[in-house]
């Protein structure tokens, strides 16, 4: 009996570690930032998964690689051209994952404290509203189609 009781452990806990595909966590991944110059701007993309089974709300970001951090959505205006409007949250629903990107959800870094190029790091912290802070230590790249990737001033990440 003992023995049979010990199989079945061993077959749910085989079970519940491979049965599922998304970590019972949130987490982010495939995160970047792009180069720019100090006092200029940049912006940091990611994934944000949910494996959880409630929905949680990135509620701020914090890094010293900029004087401030803001959470920004892209998007259309009426009259066709870009705008970004600042976000107090972004919801990741439960099982479910967001993108930041460009055009989209993005972390603004606005007023960069250094000089970003190609190789870089930049720390940044990820506050949830349910979750434990995330601290990521995020490659800085050049943008596809931006020469030196520096962005102008006014210019949509
Ligand atoms: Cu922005």
């Amino acid at each position: 009996m003992k023995r049979i009781l010990f199989a079945l452990a061993m077959v749910s806990l085989f079970l519940s570690t491979c049965g599922e595909n998304i970590p019972n966590e949130v987490l982010a991944k495939d995160y970047w930032a792009r180069s720019g110059m100090k006092d200029g701007n940049s912006a940091a993309y990611m994934l944000i998964q949910n494996g959880t089974d409630q929905d949680d709300e990135l509620v701020g970001v914090s890094s010293n690689a900029a004087q401030a951090v803001e959470l920004h959505l892209s998007r259309m205006k009426a009259d066709g051209t870009m705008e970004m409007a600042q976000q107090q949250s972004i919801t990741i629903p439960a099982g479910k994952a967001v993108e930041l990107k460009s055009g989209s959800y993005h972390v603004m870094l606005i007023g960069l404290t250094r000089d970003l190029k190609s190789g870089d790091e930049i720390s940044l912290t990820l506050k949830f509203k349910n979750s434990a802070d995330l601290t990521l230590t995020i490659p800085v790249k050049d943008a596809e189609g931006m020469d030196g990737g520096g962005m102008e001033e006014g210019q949509m990440p």
